[in-house]
C-alpha cells in the first residue's frame, strides 16, 4: 500500500510538471522570442522589458546604441521611421511606443488580464493613467532633467513647480489606492514607476507626498522578482551617474 501510495504521489507530481511546462509554453507564447530593440538606462525600455518579465516573456534583446547612433542607420528607419528605442520585433509584427507595447504584450501573451484588465472601466482607467504619464508626468519630469542632464543648464524651478503639480496630482489620485489604477498591479504602475525611481536616483525630494512615497515602496515590492533592481534600479543609477558627473 505505501509503495503504491509513492507511486501514485510520483505520477500526480509528474502530471502537475508537465501541466505547469505546457502552460508556460502554451499556444500564448510567442513561436520565438520578440526581438527588442533597447538600451538598457533607456526609462521606456526599462518598462517593457518588466512587463515582459512580469509576463514570463523571452526576449531577444538587442542592444541599439542610440549615443552612437545605431537608431540612424537605414535599416532601423525603414523600421521605425521615428527612430525611437524601444522597438518590438514580433515575427515580423514591428511596433515602438512602449506603452502600446506593454498592452499588446498582456493582450497576446497574458495568462490572464490582470496587467491590462479588459474589463471597460478597469482599462479605461489603466489608460488615464498611462496617458497622465505620456501626456503630463514624464513630460514634466524631462523638462526639470534633460536641460541640466544634456545641456549642463541651471535646474529650472518653473519645471520643478510643474512637476510638483504632477506630483501632487497623482498623491491625491492615490489616495485610498493600492496601486496607481486601482487593487492591481497593472502596466499603469510599471510604466510609472520608472519615473519615480530616476527621481530617486537623482534624489529628488518627493517625500510629502506620502500617498507616492508608500506607493512606490509598494511597487517596488511587487516588481522586485520581475527584475525591478537589474532593469529599473540599475537604469536609474545609470542616468544618476550621468547627472553627478561633475
Ligand atoms: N514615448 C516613447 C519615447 C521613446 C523615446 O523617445 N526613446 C528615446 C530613448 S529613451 C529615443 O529613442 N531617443 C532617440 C530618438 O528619439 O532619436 C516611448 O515610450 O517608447
Amino acid at each position: 500500500m505505501g509503495d503504491y501510495l509513492e507511486a501514485e504521489i510520483k505520477l500526480f507530481w509528474e502530471y502537475v510538471k508537465t501541466n505547469a511546462a505546457a502552460r508556460s509554453k502554451s499556444s500564448r507564447m510567442p513561436a520565438q522570442a520578440i526581438k527588442l530593440y533597447y538600451l538598457p538606462p533607456s526609462p521606456p525600455c526599462r518598462a517593457v522589458m518588466m512587463t515582459a518579465r512580469t509576463l514570463g516573456l523571452d526576449l531577444n534583446l538587442v542592444l541599439t546604441n542610440i549615443m552612437e547612433g545605431a537608431h540612424m542607420t537605414p535599416e532601423y528607419i525603414k523600421m521605425n521611421p521615428q527612430h525611437t528605442v524601444p522597438t518590438m520585433d514580433d515575427n515580423g509584427f514591428i511596433l515602438w511606443e512602449s506603452r502600446a507595447i506593454m498592452a499588446y504584450f498582456v493582450n497576446a501573451y497574458g495568462r490572464d488580464d490582470s496587467l491590462y484588465p479588459k474589463n471597460p472601466r478597469l482599462r479605461a482607467v489603466v489608460d488615464q493613467r498611462l496617458n497622465f504619464d505620456i501626456g503630463t508626468l514624464f513630460p514634466r519630469y524631462i523638462d526639470v532633467y534633460m536641460p541640466v542632464l544634456f545641456k549642463g543648464e541651471e535646474m529650472s524651478q518653473e519645471a520643478v513647480d510643474k512637476l510638483n503639480e504632477a506630483l501632487g496630482w497623482l498623491n491625491t489620485i492615490m489616495e485610498g489606492k493600492t496601486f496607481v489604477a486601482g487593487d492591481n498591479l497593472t502596466i499603469a504602475d510599471i510604466s510609472i514607476v520608472i519615473t519615480f525611481t530616476n527621481l530617486d536616483a537623482f534624489d529628488y525630494d518627493f517625500s510629502e507626498y506620502e500617498n507616492l512615497t508608500q506607493w512606490f515602496e509598494r511597487t517596488k515590492k511587487a516588481l522586485e522578482p520581475y527584475g525591478y533592481m537589474e532593469i529599473d534600479h540599475a537604469g536609474g543609477q545609470i542616468l544618476a551617474s550621468f547627472l553627478k558627473k561633475d
